[in-house]
């Protein structure tokens, strides 16, 4: 039974976990980034947000201060921080939930772990320098994700002879690499990565074989929350993906995932239980 230690707090992952999403960037805001202006407002409502997440059944809150959005702008380490800690401060003392952080930055890492963060969560997969030893100096579970190239030029011209295999080694070289630095194989999650530099096509292949990243040894997480790989799929804007997402929730935790980081915590919760519960009666 995978439990992680996420500092103060444990992460239970017998079973599937909902992650809810927080970001406080401020195009996040529905004023469009206004409000951002204001902090101690900007504060309240993030709290308010990951308030109502945990409410409908979210284990861990993911904390966000810099978009990974295809194309989107770098933010300076600075803002990111500014972004980032003064919410995870509430959050940690306010609510009982395990926090995850992410982010590239080892000063960012650093300084969360010291705030109470529970789980670093890296689309860079440790890469930035500094990053591999600021984690293995929290002591704190690691998300190591797979991107194909970087935000900024990712989606261009994504190209694998073999998506799943090519994953699958990439995440395996990670887990060996974060070991030997000093992270416990068991404090360690894997993420494919969708939409980080993938076609559809490679999405829809390694969300079919997520099963073979089970291989590796360690829970998998799982993020496909109003992705492009669904709007394309589908042609719906972000606010039309929900029906389009839950039935790549069902997949995942069909495929094993543990973690399944959403936006949409209450639909996901319920799709992650009833999936869970036709799963259990297999004969
Ligand atoms: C920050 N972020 C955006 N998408 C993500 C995904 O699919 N996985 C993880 N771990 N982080 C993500």
């Amino acid at each position: 039974m995978a439990i992680l230690k996420c500092g103060a707090r444990q992460l239970d992952l017998s079973s599937t976990q909902v992650m809810g999403i927080l970001n406080v960037t401020p195009d996040s805001f529905s004023d469009g980034g206004q409000l951002y202006s204001n902090q101690s407002l900007s504060i309240d409502h993030a709290l308010r947000h990951a308030e109502q997440m945990v409410a409908e059944g979210a284990a861990v809150i993911d904390i966000g201060g810099e978009s990974t959005r295809p194309g989107a702008e770098p933010v300076s380490l600075q803002e990111e921080m500014d972004r980032v800690l003064p919410v995870l401060e509430r959050l940690s003392a306010q609510v009982d939930v395990v926090t995850s952080i992410d982010t590239s930055s080892p000063e960012l890492m650093r300084a969360a772990a010291s705030l109470g963060a529970g789980i670093l969560n890296d689309v860079r997969a440790l890469g930035r320098e500094g990053a591999l030893d600021a984690a293995v100096s929290s002591g704190l579970p690691v998300c190591v994700m797979h991107m194909q190239g970087s935000p900024a030029t990712m989606q261009r011209a994504p190209s694998y002879a073999d998506v799943v295999a090519e994953v699958q080694d990439f995440l395996a070289q990670q887990i060996a690499r974060c070991v030997e630095a000093g992270i416990e194989r068991t404090q360690l999650i894997v993420d494919p990565g969708f939409g980080f530099g993938k076609t559809l096509e490679h999405n829809l292949q390694l969300l079919n074989r997520l099963d073979r990243l089970l291989e590796l040894g360690v829970p998998v997480l799982s993020g496909t929350s109003r992705k492009s790989m669904i709007g394309n799929l589908l042609d719906r804007e972000p606010d039309q993906r929900l029906a389009g997402g839950l039935a790549t929730v069902a997949l995942a935790v069909e495929r094993g995932a543990r973690i399944i980081r959403v936006h949409d915590v209450a639909a996901a919760v319920d799709c992650v239980r009833m999936t869970e519960a036709v799963l259990r009666e297999k004969a």
